[in-house]
């Protein structure tokens, strides 16, 4: 096909797909513009390591030097951790990004792009992008959503974070079709906290029954994605009103800043990580962890399937 020339996988990943081995998609936008160097570059290798040692391989993305990368070196993750000159991109920079061969770090949205392309199925990371507060003034609403529509990959997140509307996010993915599933939780996740106050109407007991309904809704050729939401492990949760508090001054320090359109979600993220004193950052590190793990034990059950 024509844009297998975009596309450089690396063997041990071209095989796992081609031998139907389960393989996890992971994004860089999460390090490049969502975590501080050198932390980063711990949390890539370890995420990595987790997607192994429960039997998966990792499939790490990012855009470099022309190609669509999928699975990267050590080196090409410390070009992403280190992010000098590293643009985040979305669906509608991805052709720019390719022709003019600058680096990129891939969103949800351009991960589940480039994981399709490739042929993986399954995706984890932190939080997704969604609707923004404000959005009925902004129009700000996260690619990702549409690509959650149309891109048949499955994303394993801790929900969104509530610096989000997450209430219009779930509207929004009602109406393009998108099913919301909870990993053994009644309630969307809210990243740092394990509930939200918004109820989910799917609650699956365990990845196997995930991998079932991923299963069927492809069987049925279905278009898009789903979202699946695993709450943060109890130990490491962070309290609701406390980071309430923290994200309402991060928002009304963007408008005061007049920060919009792609640099607000890396702008807000870096203030919240300052204003709690690095907690939020820890917490942040053991959710996208227990994703990892989670989407992996996903990603094998729908291979024994
Ligand atoms: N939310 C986080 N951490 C992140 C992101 C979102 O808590 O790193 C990143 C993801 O890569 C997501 C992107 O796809 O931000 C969404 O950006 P935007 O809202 O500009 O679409
Ligand atoms: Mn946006």
């Amino acid at each position: 096909m024509k844009q297998d020339q975009y596309l450089s996988v690396m063997p041990e990943i071209r095989q796992a797909i081609s031998d139907r081995k389960p393989v996890v998609a992971l994004e860089s936008t999460i390090l490049s513009h969502g975590m501080p160097y050198p932390q980063n570059v711990e949390f890539a290798h370890n995420v990595e390591s987790i997607v192994r040692a429960e039997g998966a391989i990792p499939a790490t993305t990012a855009i470099i030097g022309g190609k669509l990368k999928v699975g990267l070196t050590a080196d090409e993750l410390a070009l992403m951790c280190r992010a000098d000159g590293v643009g985040k991109v979305s669906r509608r920079d991805v052709a720019v990004y390719l022709a003019t061969g600058q680096t990129g770090a891939t969103t949800v949205a351009t991960t589940m792009m480039i994981a399709n392309l490739a042929g993986i199925r399954f995706f984890a990371t932190g939080g997704i992008g969604g609707v923004h507060r404000g959005a009925e003034k902004t129009m700000d609403i996260s690619a990702d959503l549409q690509e959650l529509a149309n891109t048949p990959v499955c994303v394993v997140c801790a929900g969104a974070k509530s610096l989000l509307d997450l209430g219009l996010t779930l509207e929004y993915l009602e109406t393009f079709g998108v099913p919301v599933l909870g990993l053994r939780t009644d309630e969307l996740p809210a990243f740092y906290c394990r509930t939200s106050g918004f109820k989910l109407d799917y609650n699956c007991p365990d990845e196997q029954t995930v991998a079932r309904i991923m299963k069927t809704k492809w069987d049925l050729g279905l278009k898009g994605g789903a979202v699946v939401g695993n709450p943060i492990p109890e130990e490491y949760a962070l309290d609701y009103n406390e980071m309430e508090t923290v994200i309402r001054k991060a928002i009304a320090l963007a408008d005061e800043q007049h920060i919009h359109g792609t640099a607000l979600t890396p702008f807000l993220l870096a203030h919240i990580k300052d204003m709690t004193d690095g907690v939020s950052f820890a917490s942040n590190l053991q959710l996208a962890y227990n994703n990892a793990r989670a989407c992996s034990k996903i990603a094998a059950a729908y291979a024994e399937l």
